[in-house]
Protein backbone atom coordinates (compact mmCIF):
# COMPACT_ATOMS: atom_id res chain seq x y z
CA UNK A 1 0.00 0.00 0.00
CA UNK A 2 1.43 3.16 -1.27
CA UNK A 3 1.26 6.24 1.31
CA UNK A 4 -0.32 9.86 0.54
CA UNK A 5 1.16 11.04 -2.73
CA UNK A 6 0.69 14.68 -2.66
CA UNK A 7 -1.16 17.32 0.35
CA UNK A 8 -2.99 20.53 0.03
CA UNK A 9 -2.61 20.87 4.00
CA UNK A 10 0.65 22.07 5.73
CA UNK A 11 0.71 19.09 7.65
CA UNK A 12 2.82 16.19 6.16
CA UNK A 13 0.85 13.18 7.08
CA UNK A 14 -1.73 13.88 8.93
CA UNK A 15 -3.29 11.81 11.85
CA UNK A 16 -0.48 9.54 12.84
CA UNK A 17 -1.75 6.55 15.24
CA UNK A 18 -1.72 7.70 18.40
CA UNK A 19 -4.21 7.33 21.68
CA UNK A 20 -3.98 10.62 22.71
CA UNK A 21 -6.81 13.09 21.74
CA UNK A 22 -6.13 14.52 18.28
CA UNK A 23 -7.41 17.80 17.28
CA UNK A 24 -7.84 19.31 13.77
CA UNK A 25 -7.54 23.25 13.76
CA UNK A 26 -8.41 23.32 9.77
CA UNK A 27 -9.56 21.67 7.32
CA UNK A 28 -7.08 19.30 5.68
CA UNK A 29 -7.20 18.38 2.37
CA UNK A 30 -5.39 15.67 1.22
CA UNK A 31 -5.04 13.91 -2.70
CA UNK A 32 -4.12 9.96 -1.72
CA UNK A 33 -3.02 8.18 -4.89
CA UNK A 34 -1.59 4.56 -4.73
CA UNK A 35 -1.04 1.73 -7.28
CA UNK A 36 -4.69 2.95 -8.43
CA UNK A 37 -7.11 0.56 -8.99
CA UNK A 38 -8.35 0.18 -12.81
CA UNK A 39 -10.73 2.74 -13.95
CA UNK A 40 -9.85 5.32 -11.03
CA UNK A 41 -8.81 8.87 -10.38
CA UNK A 42 -7.42 10.13 -7.45
CA UNK A 43 -9.35 11.77 -4.68
CA UNK A 44 -9.29 14.46 -2.70
CA UNK A 45 -10.39 13.83 0.90
CA UNK A 46 -11.09 16.58 3.06
CA UNK A 47 -10.50 16.40 6.94
CA UNK A 48 -12.84 18.32 8.68
CA UNK A 49 -13.55 18.77 12.54
CA UNK A 50 -16.22 16.27 13.65
CA UNK A 51 -18.37 16.33 17.09
CA UNK A 52 -15.70 16.91 20.04
CA UNK A 53 -13.56 18.27 17.47
CA UNK A 54 -12.14 14.88 16.52
CA UNK A 55 -11.30 14.46 12.96
CA UNK A 56 -13.89 12.84 10.50
CA UNK A 57 -13.58 12.45 6.66
CA UNK A 58 -16.97 13.00 4.83
CA UNK A 59 -17.14 10.53 1.18
CA UNK A 60 -19.32 11.13 -0.99
CA UNK A 61 -20.65 9.08 -4.27
CA UNK A 62 -21.56 10.67 -7.39
CA UNK A 63 -24.87 8.62 -7.20
CA UNK A 64 -25.36 11.00 -4.34
CA UNK A 65 -24.86 8.32 -1.32
CA UNK A 66 -23.31 9.60 1.81
CA UNK A 67 -20.53 8.37 4.62
CA UNK A 68 -18.87 9.61 7.27
CA UNK A 69 -15.89 7.91 9.24
CA UNK A 70 -13.91 9.16 12.61
CA UNK A 71 -10.17 8.62 12.29
CA UNK A 72 -10.75 8.04 16.01
CA UNK A 73 -11.66 4.39 15.77
CA UNK A 74 -11.63 4.11 12.43
CA UNK A 75 -15.34 4.25 12.88
CA UNK A 76 -18.16 4.53 10.31
CA UNK A 77 -20.64 6.61 11.97
CA UNK A 78 -23.07 7.56 8.99
CA UNK A 79 -23.98 5.47 6.40
CA UNK A 80 -26.82 7.70 4.07
CA UNK A 81 -27.56 5.57 0.43
CA UNK A 82 -28.33 7.60 -2.36
CA UNK A 83 -31.48 9.59 -1.63
CA UNK A 84 -32.02 7.87 1.22
CA UNK A 85 -32.08 7.94 5.82
CA UNK A 86 -28.89 7.54 7.38
CA UNK A 87 -28.87 3.80 8.23
CA UNK A 88 -26.55 3.72 10.72
CA UNK A 89 -27.20 4.73 14.31
CA UNK A 90 -24.96 6.21 17.22
CA UNK A 91 -25.83 6.24 20.51
CA UNK A 92 -27.51 9.57 22.38
CA UNK A 93 -24.96 8.41 25.30
CA UNK A 94 -21.90 8.09 22.44
CA UNK A 95 -18.91 10.84 23.54
CA UNK A 96 -16.28 12.42 21.28
CA UNK A 97 -13.51 12.98 23.53
CA UNK A 98 -10.78 10.78 22.05
CA UNK A 99 -10.13 8.65 24.67
CA UNK A 100 -13.70 6.66 25.23
CA UNK A 101 -14.87 4.28 22.10
CA UNK A 102 -17.60 6.05 19.64
CA UNK A 103 -20.72 3.88 20.64
CA UNK A 104 -22.25 3.85 17.52
CA UNK A 105 -21.95 3.59 13.48
CA UNK A 106 -19.33 0.53 12.58
CA UNK A 107 -16.71 0.18 15.84
CA UNK A 108 -14.17 -2.17 15.70
CA UNK A 109 -13.44 -5.02 18.27
CA UNK A 110 -10.03 -5.84 17.75
CA UNK A 111 -7.27 -7.52 18.77
CA UNK A 112 -10.40 -9.01 21.32
CA UNK A 113 -14.04 -9.51 21.35
CA UNK A 114 -14.65 -10.10 24.95
CA UNK A 115 -14.84 -10.74 27.52
CA UNK A 116 -11.09 -11.91 27.89
CA UNK A 117 -7.64 -10.41 29.40
CA UNK A 118 -7.62 -6.71 27.64
CA UNK A 119 -10.52 -4.09 28.01
CA UNK A 120 -13.72 -5.23 26.49
CA UNK A 121 -14.10 -5.22 22.41
CA UNK A 122 -9.71 -4.39 22.39
CA UNK A 123 -8.09 -1.38 21.23
CA UNK A 124 -8.81 -0.49 17.80
CA UNK A 125 -11.70 1.57 18.78
CA UNK A 126 -9.95 3.66 21.14
CA UNK A 127 -6.96 4.43 18.78
CA UNK A 128 -6.36 7.19 16.01
CA UNK A 129 -6.38 5.24 12.46
CA UNK A 130 -4.36 7.33 9.76
CA UNK A 131 -5.53 7.73 6.01
CA UNK A 132 -3.74 6.17 3.44
CA UNK A 133 -5.05 5.69 0.35
CA UNK A 134 -8.18 7.09 -1.75
CA UNK A 135 -9.25 7.02 -5.03
CA UNK A 136 -12.34 7.27 -6.99
CA UNK A 137 -13.92 3.99 -9.15
CA UNK A 138 -16.31 4.95 -11.42
CA UNK A 139 -18.07 7.54 -9.34
CA UNK A 140 -17.44 5.44 -6.38
CA UNK A 141 -15.34 6.75 -2.85
CA UNK A 142 -12.62 4.28 -1.69
CA UNK A 143 -10.90 5.34 1.46
CA UNK A 144 -8.10 3.10 3.21
CA UNK A 145 -7.42 3.15 6.73
CA UNK A 146 -4.51 1.88 8.94
CA UNK A 147 -3.63 1.25 12.57
CA UNK A 148 -0.65 0.91 13.69
CA UNK A 149 0.59 -0.95 17.15
CA UNK A 150 2.61 1.93 19.57
CA UNK A 151 3.18 2.23 23.23
CA UNK A 152 -0.10 2.33 23.71
CA UNK A 153 -1.32 -0.84 22.25
CA UNK A 154 1.82 -2.49 23.46
CA UNK A 155 0.90 -1.98 27.30
CA UNK A 156 -1.65 -4.38 26.63
CA UNK A 157 -0.70 -6.68 23.75
CA UNK A 158 2.31 -6.73 23.12
CA UNK A 159 2.67 -7.15 19.11
CA UNK A 160 3.06 -5.23 16.11
CA UNK A 161 0.45 -5.35 13.54
CA UNK A 162 -1.11 -3.76 11.03
CA UNK A 163 -4.51 -2.78 10.18
CA UNK A 164 -5.57 -1.71 6.88
CA UNK A 165 -9.49 -0.54 6.43
CA UNK A 166 -11.12 -0.34 3.39
CA UNK A 167 -14.11 1.49 3.36
CA UNK A 168 -15.88 1.33 -0.20
CA UNK A 169 -19.10 3.96 -0.73
CA UNK A 170 -21.80 2.64 -3.52
CA UNK A 171 -25.11 4.14 -4.59
CA UNK A 172 -26.75 1.65 -2.40
CA UNK A 173 -24.19 -0.04 -1.00
CA UNK A 174 -21.14 0.20 1.92
CA UNK A 175 -18.43 -2.39 1.71
CA UNK A 176 -15.71 -2.35 3.99
CA UNK A 177 -11.99 -5.19 3.53
CA UNK A 178 -10.00 -5.48 6.75
CA UNK A 179 -6.58 -7.15 6.63
CA UNK A 180 -4.73 -7.82 9.68
CA UNK A 181 -0.78 -8.18 9.24
CA UNK A 182 1.22 -9.78 11.70
CA UNK A 183 4.55 -7.65 11.21
CA UNK A 184 6.11 -9.09 14.30
CA UNK A 185 8.91 -11.46 15.18
CA UNK A 186 6.29 -14.16 16.86
CA UNK A 187 3.41 -15.35 16.19
CA UNK A 188 0.19 -13.80 17.32
CA UNK A 189 -3.92 -14.45 17.67
CA UNK A 190 -7.00 -12.72 18.52
CA UNK A 191 -10.22 -12.55 17.95
CA UNK A 192 -12.81 -9.25 16.21
CA UNK A 193 -15.72 -7.83 15.03
CA UNK A 194 -17.43 -4.71 13.33
CA UNK A 195 -19.71 -3.59 16.11
CA UNK A 196 -22.65 -2.02 13.84
CA UNK A 197 -25.11 -0.42 15.14
CA UNK A 198 -28.22 -0.24 12.60
CA UNK A 199 -30.96 2.41 12.94
CA UNK A 200 -33.79 0.27 13.93
CA UNK A 201 -37.74 0.47 15.03
CA UNK A 202 -36.93 -2.34 17.54
CA UNK A 203 -40.93 -3.69 17.97
CA UNK A 204 -40.80 -4.43 13.95
CA UNK A 205 -36.78 -5.28 13.52
CA UNK A 206 -36.31 -8.72 12.85
CA UNK A 207 -33.27 -10.67 11.46
CA UNK A 208 -33.48 -13.75 8.70
CA UNK A 209 -30.95 -16.27 7.54
CA UNK A 210 -29.53 -17.57 11.18
CA UNK A 211 -32.08 -20.51 11.56
CA UNK A 212 -29.36 -23.61 12.43
CA UNK A 213 -26.72 -21.91 13.53
CA UNK A 214 -24.94 -22.97 17.00
CA UNK A 215 -25.63 -20.17 19.57
CA UNK A 216 -23.58 -19.03 22.01
CA UNK A 217 -26.12 -16.99 24.18
CA UNK A 218 -24.75 -14.22 26.21
CA UNK A 219 -27.75 -13.82 28.55
CA UNK A 220 -27.70 -14.07 31.58
CA UNK A 221 -24.24 -14.78 31.73
CA UNK A 222 -21.81 -13.24 29.36
CA UNK A 223 -18.38 -15.27 31.16
CA UNK A 224 -20.25 -18.32 30.71
CA UNK A 225 -22.24 -18.45 27.98
CA UNK A 226 -25.14 -20.90 27.19
CA UNK A 227 -24.58 -23.47 23.98
CA UNK A 228 -27.72 -23.94 21.75
CA UNK A 229 -29.24 -23.80 18.66
CA UNK A 230 -31.25 -21.43 16.44
CA UNK A 231 -34.53 -22.51 15.73
CA UNK A 232 -36.17 -19.35 14.02
CA UNK A 233 -36.76 -18.64 11.03
CA UNK A 234 -37.17 -14.78 12.14
CA UNK A 235 -35.35 -13.61 14.90
CA UNK A 236 -37.32 -10.73 16.82
CA UNK A 237 -36.14 -8.52 19.66
CA UNK A 238 -39.11 -8.38 22.17
CA UNK A 239 -36.51 -8.16 25.06
CA UNK A 240 -32.81 -7.71 26.07
CA UNK A 241 -30.54 -9.96 23.18
CA UNK A 242 -27.11 -11.05 23.21
CA UNK A 243 -26.12 -13.89 21.19
CA UNK A 244 -23.00 -14.83 19.36
CA UNK A 245 -24.39 -16.91 15.93
CA UNK A 246 -21.53 -19.35 15.07
CA UNK A 247 -20.66 -20.40 11.31
CA UNK A 248 -23.28 -18.33 10.47
CA UNK A 249 -24.24 -17.55 6.27
CA UNK A 250 -22.55 -15.32 4.33
CA UNK A 251 -25.86 -13.75 3.92
CA UNK A 252 -28.46 -12.78 6.22
CA UNK A 253 -30.97 -9.88 6.29
CA UNK A 254 -32.39 -6.80 8.48
CA UNK A 255 -35.56 -5.36 8.52
CA UNK A 256 -34.89 -2.60 10.41
CA UNK A 257 -38.83 -2.15 11.21
CA UNK A 258 -38.61 1.65 9.23
CA UNK A 259 -38.79 -0.15 6.14
CA UNK A 260 -35.47 -1.04 4.58
CA UNK A 261 -34.36 -4.52 4.07
CA UNK A 262 -30.36 -4.69 4.40
CA UNK A 263 -28.50 -7.54 3.27
CA UNK A 264 -25.01 -7.78 5.40
CA UNK A 265 -22.94 -10.33 3.73
CA UNK A 266 -19.39 -11.27 4.16
CA UNK A 267 -16.52 -13.27 3.07
CA UNK A 268 -14.42 -14.40 5.65
CA UNK A 269 -16.46 -13.18 8.76
CA UNK A 270 -17.34 -16.47 10.00
CA UNK A 271 -19.51 -15.25 13.10
CA UNK A 272 -22.52 -13.03 13.83
CA UNK A 273 -23.79 -11.42 16.55
CA UNK A 274 -27.02 -10.13 17.68
CA UNK A 275 -27.43 -7.18 20.88
CA UNK A 276 -29.71 -5.11 21.98
CA UNK A 277 -29.64 -3.90 25.63
CA UNK A 278 -33.44 -3.68 26.37
CA UNK A 279 -34.01 -1.37 29.30
CA UNK A 280 -30.11 -1.83 30.23
CA UNK A 281 -30.28 1.68 27.88
CA UNK A 282 -33.91 3.00 28.38
CA UNK A 283 -33.30 5.87 26.52
CA UNK A 284 -32.11 4.20 23.41
CA UNK A 285 -32.86 0.49 22.73
CA UNK A 286 -35.88 0.81 20.98
CA UNK A 287 -33.73 2.85 18.11
CA UNK A 288 -31.25 0.26 16.91
CA UNK A 289 -30.14 -3.11 17.33
CA UNK A 290 -26.25 -3.99 16.62
CA UNK A 291 -25.98 -6.97 13.42
CA UNK A 292 -22.10 -7.84 14.09
CA UNK A 293 -20.06 -9.62 11.68
CA UNK A 294 -17.53 -11.40 13.93
CA UNK A 295 -14.99 -13.89 14.03
CA UNK A 296 -14.82 -15.02 17.76
CA UNK A 297 -12.88 -17.83 17.35
CA UNK A 298 -8.98 -17.31 17.40
CA UNK A 299 -7.13 -16.38 14.21
CA UNK A 300 -3.73 -17.44 14.70
CA UNK A 301 -1.24 -15.68 12.26
CA UNK A 302 2.98 -16.49 12.26
CA UNK A 303 5.14 -13.23 11.45
CA UNK A 304 4.12 -11.74 8.01
CA UNK A 305 0.76 -13.87 7.40
CA UNK A 306 -2.56 -11.86 6.89
CA UNK A 307 -6.01 -11.81 7.49
CA UNK A 308 -8.60 -10.42 5.34
CA UNK A 309 -12.28 -10.04 5.98
CA UNK A 310 -15.20 -7.88 3.59
CA UNK A 311 -18.55 -6.99 4.93
CA UNK A 312 -20.68 -5.72 2.45
CA UNK A 313 -23.85 -3.42 3.15
CA UNK A 314 -26.51 -3.01 0.72
CA UNK A 315 -30.41 -1.96 0.10
CA UNK A 316 -32.26 -3.07 -2.61
O1 LIG B 1 -21.43 -7.21 20.88
C1 LIG B 1 -22.33 -7.34 21.95
C2 LIG B 1 -21.66 -6.84 23.18
O2 LIG B 1 -20.44 -7.50 23.39
C3 LIG B 1 -22.58 -6.98 24.38
O3 LIG B 1 -22.23 -8.08 25.20
C4 LIG B 1 -22.45 -5.67 25.11
O4 LIG B 1 -21.45 -5.74 26.03
C5 LIG B 1 -22.11 -4.72 23.99
O5 LIG B 1 -21.37 -5.44 23.05
C6 LIG B 1 -21.36 -3.51 24.44
O6 LIG B 1 -21.13 -2.68 23.35
P1 LIG B 1 -20.46 -1.28 23.55
O7 LIG B 1 -20.52 -0.64 22.20
O8 LIG B 1 -21.26 -0.55 24.58
O9 LIG B 1 -19.08 -1.56 24.02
Amino acid sequence: MSSVSSIVSLQPRILPSSSNFLRVNRCCRIVASASMSKGATPLEVEVTEGKGNLPKVVLKSDSGSEAEIYLFGGCVTSWKPAGGKDLLFVRPDAVFDGKKPISGGIPHCFPQFGPGPIQQHGFARNMNWSIIDSEKVEGNPVLTLELKDEAYSRSMWDYSFQALYKVILKHKSLSTELVITNTAQKPFSFSTALHTYFRASITGTSVKGLKGCKTLNKDPDPKNPLEGKEDRDVITFPGFVDCIYLDAPSEIQLDNGLGDIISISNTNWLDTVLWNPYTQMEACYRDFVCVENAKIGKVQLEPAESWTALQHLSIS
